[in-house]
């Protein structure tokens, strides 16, 4: 195992902080088990959970008016593997990598599988890039992929998505996330209809060379680029081609890709109803796709869609196994620290979720005792359980404060001196 930030100084500075977390662990403890609840077993519970990172993160983000990079940004999919790497030493949290093709793309993908192994990560959904032309590509992707009015461009996005799948196999993934940028930027550019039949028979195409233990994941967005229409919206859409496909397709929900207001977490209840939950990209927004770190505006809303999926997993829906990735761009902040407290946001809300008392919910609910009912929900979600994911942190080897000691590893400094700084003004959303 190779080893990136060193294990003597996770241990230090966990050494120093010893006396202040012990004092807030058993104080917390004392709290829990007052209103029946055992801080061992959220603490064994924390300690399971994992959420994936995505390759894209770890290099710094941009909008469409500009991209400022950071210093010792990735150079590629070797360097964007170490930073991965470093988020799971300190936090523990995020043992899988989702990789994007051909972003990600190298000569042997069994070496990477090895290359990842050695910084204790494996490999989550892969996701496949219809949305952007490549340099050499044939046909283009500016009226459409998946959906074009063109058979030859689906068959070569149908042909991109197979080649995916293909390379997962060897990454030891076992999902395909699809989100094509397909959709119409006037009335009457293209029919309604027709889009969403052409990208049903192109689906049904990558769906045929799933092998048998895989999902595909259907990633809906309800606008950008396309901005008159989009033919996978919203979850209405994403549940029909599902649906269509079969078994195997699912319905991943980005937290960001709805419309403002929206009820997520009633999309989120709607799906596991119907056994059609694939999982997440978590992130937070207040306008749209803004992809700004997850629980950093809103940790509310994140704690009732976990308020959702705790309460599937304890009654045990059927076709529950949600995949959990992150889905941001870090434009102003390094992405490690970002993507580490954003780990822990999500690790909060489950453990915060974890902690209401399901069955005073549900007798609230029951006499329709409307504050009752809402007091619970609150009570957990104003409990600071800090202490448990520092305690189920620092049982596996991380950090109780990851970022402190990220900082004090001086990591950034340590890669910026092998990785040139990327010039230029460009733009990119990533
Ligand atoms: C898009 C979607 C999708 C895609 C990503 C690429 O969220 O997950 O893979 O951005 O950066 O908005
Ligand atoms: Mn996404
Ligand atoms: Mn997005």
């Amino acid at each position: 195992m190779t080893e990136l930030i060193s294990a003597d100084l996770i241990g230090s500075l966990n050494e120093q902080t010893r006396p202040a977390h012990e004092d807030d662990f058993g104080a917390l403890g004392r709290q829990l088990a007052r209103r029946g609840i055992d801080i061992e077993a959220q603490v064994a519970r924390a300690m399971q959970w994992s959420v994936a990172i995505p390759t894209w993160g770890v290099g710094t983000g941009g909008t469409r008016f500009a991209r400022f990079p950071g210093p010792g940004e990735p150079r590629g999919i070797h360097d964007k593997l170490a930073d991965c790497g470093v988020i799971q030493q300190l936090t523990r949290g995020t043992r899988t990598v989702s990789p994007h093709f051909p972003w990600d793309e190298v000569s042997d993908y069994n070496a990477l599988r090895q290359e990842a192994a050695q910084f204790g990560l494996g490999f989550d959904a892969v996701n496949s890039n219809t949305f952007q032309d490549q340099i050499d590509q044939t046909h283009s992707y500016k009226y459409g992929s998946l959906a074009n009015a063109s058979a030859a461009t689906r068959a070569q996005a149908v042909a991109h998505n197979i080649r995916c799948i293909e390379i997962g196999k060897q990454l030891g993934a076992q999902a395909i996330t699809v989100w094509i940028g397909d959709g119409t930027n006037f009335p009457g550019q293209q029919s309604l209809t027709r889009m969403y039949e052409n990208y049903l028979s192109a689906m049904q195409d990558i769906y045929a060379a799933l092998p048998a233990d895989w999902s595909m994941f259907i990633e809906h967005k309800m606008y950008e680029p396309a901005f008159y229409s989009t033919v996978i919206s919203d979850w209405g859409s994403s549940l029909i081609a599902a649906q269509t496909l079969g078994h195997k397709a699912k319905c991943l929900v980005d937290l960001g890709h709805h419309a403002p207001n929206v009820n997520i977490e009633q999309i989120v209840a709607r799906l596991i109803h119907v056994g059609k939950l694939a999982g997440f990209h978590f992130n937070d927004s207040k306008y749209g796709d803004d992809d700004l770190d997850s629980g950093s505006v809103d940790p509310f809303r994140l704690f009732l869609v976990f308020n959702e999926l705790v309460d599937a997993e304890q009654r045990g829906a059927r076709d529950f196994r949600p995949a959990y990735m992150i889905d941001q761009s870090h434009n102003v902040t390094d992405p490690i620290e970002s993507l580490m407290c954003s780990a822990i946001e999500i690790a909060r809300a489950r453990v915060q979720a974890s902690l209401v008392d399901r069955k005073a919910l549900a007798e609230a609910q029951e006499a329709n005792d409307v504050l009752g009912a809402h007091r619970q929900l609150k009570a957990a979600f104003i409990t600071d359980v800090s202490p448990i994911l520092a305690e189920a942190r620092r049982r596996q080897g991380g950090a109780h404060d990851p970022v402190a000691a990220y900082r004090a590893a001086a990591y950034r400094a340590q890669v910026a001196k092998d990785r040139p700084a990327i010039r230029g003004a460009s733009s990119g959303i990533v």
